[in-house]
């Protein structure tokens, strides 16, 4: 490599590891300066250049020709795209109002800037809301309702604990930079139990694992910490000094939560769950990483209430060693309504939840949806539902609008396409959802074709509209300067400068525990009881019920995972490009398939209340009994069309508004 350059990897994973990258972008490697991803970049990181440079790319402005759905195109120039977008956008407004017109934006890329750029225009437009639940905002919300929150112990503390409990996470495939520290710990002594319905590749790091069955947990937390109590291995001084509600919870829930009982509930051994409480309570310092895939339950929100009271049980949120967590994505001194800019609307907004996106663009909906924008998402291929999703989608008098690097599925029903830059094309600032260091990335390279920026093309739209608002002419380092916090409570002089200079700034010193001081929460406590919850109808303390769904006869619990290779459905485009990747399996336990007399190898046919896909058949053990398991949202071997997400449904979890992607029911049969 000639001169390198800083970039910052934009994918949507914990990780946002620091990038060198050649003058001509044809190679790149991790930055060793950046203390936490320490030089190494995971494939998916490493492969940027050939997402860059895919002769995929979509290099220029698209007017479609053919049906919706059946991705013909003619190319247009930029000003003939968006003068039809302006006038439609003009259009709609004059006859059905902001309303009618739907942004849809998502995980594309994790720069705070290009992630959202259009929130000042739609919301200057008085455009619908679209609440940003597809992630794990079910366990959000239960995080927040107890912890105040999304802050989480440093996982570089990590290497100094004694005791790993990883709960429904992959991170050897989904937060790799977590796996050094954890062998690390591994090599000193540290014990590693994962909690799982299936073995992961995190599996073969752990010591031991339990397999609840999926959608359990809540029972089988509840049942650790019933023991702790019934053995009083609890710190009833910390629970004292720093939390609310323990004496309620110890008498109206754990006395419930026997483990033989939870046993018959979780289909975990009673002595696994008084051996793993005695293990969690004899550690000096235990650390709790509780994964995203455990959100996309019907039961999350009361899950991850009850997962963020466990360490509070032994005190481990005031220890010096040992912690929990779920995301740092709230410890960040960042003024994201100077990203979103609210106050631009005319007044208050209609919500749609995206998870309900099928719903929104259906043709019965009350208020319909004339113009979805689509930019940073495939909703094609990531919503559940996708029936629902794409019959909105083949609407003829729905007009889309995607911005997209790449053909997708989502572009396959555009009426008008328009290319967009990768990350090493335009600048962008980075927070984390997995450390606590916030970088800025300059462009790196001149866009490929035509491509543009989402900031660019929304300056360009707001301009045309006649929106006046300095946000529409501000650079992208402008704008990120506004969102930064500088002085109290935000960067020194010296982290300012570091910064804009592309050296990642650590935001939490080293060795702090952002919990040493009490929670942010209304009470300034951990709160086990929750009078916020209490106040919205919502059970207050963190308990377990029984999912209507969960009885049926001869279903399967599907489990829907993320890839090992691909982000979501990111990366699979350059991928088909060169012929493909790994393509989503359905795995079932012997019993299961042998039940069904199907065979390893097979071709089946898996249907839930929603639709149906086909697909190879793997049986493994490493899937519990009763459960089925699915890598992957899309299929990289085929032309754009397959999802997993024809099985899943848009019903909401418990409170958050959030997914049931790993809650469904399915049926598999051979194929004929
Ligand atoms: N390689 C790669 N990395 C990624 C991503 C990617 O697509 N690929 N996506 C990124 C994104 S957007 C996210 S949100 C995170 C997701 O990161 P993770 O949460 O680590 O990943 P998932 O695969 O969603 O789920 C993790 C595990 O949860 C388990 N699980 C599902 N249901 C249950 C249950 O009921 N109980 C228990 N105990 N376990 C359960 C699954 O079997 C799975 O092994 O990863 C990020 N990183
Ligand atoms: N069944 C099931 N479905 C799931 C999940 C699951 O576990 N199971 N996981 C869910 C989760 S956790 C998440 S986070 C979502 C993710 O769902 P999405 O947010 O839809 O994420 P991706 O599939 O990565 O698609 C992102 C798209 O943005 C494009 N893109 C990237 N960078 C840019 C940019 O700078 N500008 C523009 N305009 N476009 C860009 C990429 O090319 C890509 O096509 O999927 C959810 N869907
Ligand atoms: S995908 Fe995640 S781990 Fe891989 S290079 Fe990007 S940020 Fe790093
Ligand atoms: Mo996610």
């Amino acid at each position: 490599m000639l001169a390198l350059k800083r970039a910052v990897c934009p994918f949507d994973c914990p990780d946002t590891c620091s990038m060198l990258v050649a003058d001509d972008g044809k190679s790149c490697r991790g930055d060793p300066a950046d203390p936490y991803t320490r030089g190494f970049l995971c494939t998916k990181g490493r492969r940027y250049p050939e997402l860059v440079f895919s002769p995929d790319r979509l290099l220029t402005p698209l007017k479609r020709v053919g049906p919706k759905g059946s991705a013909t195109f003619r190319p247009v120039s930029w000003e003939e795209a968006l003068a039809e977008i302006t006038a439609r956008l003009e259009e709609t407004l004059a006859t059905a109002g902001g309303e009618a017109i739907l942004p849809y934006a998502s995980s594309g890329t994790l720069g705070i800037i290009q992630g959202r750029a259009g929130d000042p225009f739609f919301n200057a437009l008085g455009a619908l809301s679209l609440a940003d639940t597809i992630c794990s905002a079910a366990g959000e919300a239960g995080w927040e309702a107890t912890v105040g929150r999304r802050l989480g112990t440093d996982p570089e503390a990590v290497v100094d604990c004694d005791f790993i409990l990883i709960w429904g996470a992959n991170p050897a495939s989904t937060r790799q930079h977590f796996i050094p520290l954890l062998l690390t710990a591994r090599r000193r002594g540290a014990q590693v139990v994962l909690v799982d319905p299936y073995a992961s590749r995190t599996a073969r790091l752990a010591d031991k694992q339990l397999f609840p069955r999926p959608g359990t947990d809540t029972a089988l937390a509840l049942g650790v910490m019933h023991v702790l109590w019934r053995e009083d291995l609890i710190d009833r001084d910390y629970l004292e000094r720093y939390t609310i509600g323990f004496s309620e919870l110890e008498r109206h829930v754990l006395p419930r939560y026997a483990p033989e009982k939870v046993a018959g509930i979780t289909d975990v051994p009673a002595e696994e769950i008084v051996a793993l409480a005695r293990a969690y309570a004899a550690a000096r310092a235990p650390f709790l990483l509780i994964g995203y895939g455990l959100s996309r339950h019907r039961g999350a929100g009361q899950l991850f209430r009850a997962l963020a009271c466990l360490p509070a049980l032994v005190g481990v949120y005031g220890r010096e060693r040992g912690g929990v967590l779920f995301s740092t994505s709230q410890g960040f001194p960042l003024d994201r309504s100077a990203v979103h800019r609210l106050d631009l609307r005319p007044g208050p907004a209609r919500v749609i939840n995206m998870l309900e996106l099928g719903k929104a663009l259906s043709p019965a909906a009350a208020q319909p949806v004339r113009m979805l924008f689509v930019y940073n998402a495939n909703p094609a291929a990531t919503c559940p539902d996708q029936n629902a999703v794409r019959a909105g989608l083949s609407r003829d008098d729905l007009f889309t609008v995607v911005l997209e690097q790449f053909p997708t599925e989502t572009t396959s029903y555009a009426d008008i396409v328009l290319p967009a830059t990768t990350a090493w094309e335009h600048a962008d600032l980075y927070s984390a959802y997995g450390h606590y260091y916030l970088k800025w990335a300059e462009a790196v390279l001149k866009p490929r074709g035509a491509a543009r920026s989402n900031q660019e093309v929304f300056q360009e739209l707001a301009a045309r509209l006649g929106l006046k608002d300095p946000v529409f002419s501000l650079t992208t380092r402008e704008w990120a300067q506004r969102v930064v916090r500088r002085g109290p409570g935000g960067l020194s002089d010296d982290q300012w400068a570091a910064l804009w200079r592309g050296e990642p700034v650590r935001v939490l010193p080293r060795g702090v525990n952002p919990f040493a001081y009490g929670f942010p929460t209304p009470s300034g406590r951990l709160e086990i009881y929750s009078a916020a919850l209490a106040a919205q109808g919502l059970p207050p303390l963190p308990d377990y019920q029984e999912d209507e769904l969960s009885t049926a006869a001869d279903t399967l619990h599907l489990i829907t995972a993320h890839p090992h290779e691909f982000i979501n459905s990111s990366l699979v485009p350059p991928a088909r490009a060169r012929g493909g990747g790994s393509r989503p399996v359905l795995i079932l336990n012997p019993a299961d398939a042998a039940a069904r007399g199907l065979q390893a190898g097979d071709m089946v046919r898996a249907k839930s209340a929603q639709g149906e896909v086909t697909l190879p058949l793997v049986v493994s053990a490493a899937i519990r009994p009763g459960a089925a398991y699915i890598q992957g949202l899309v299929d990289p071997t085929s032309p754009p069309g397959w999802s997993v997400n024809f099985l899943t449904s848009q019903r909401l979890s418990d409170f958050g508004g959030g997914s049931t992607f790993s809650d469904s029911r399915i049926q598999v049969f051979s194929m004929p």
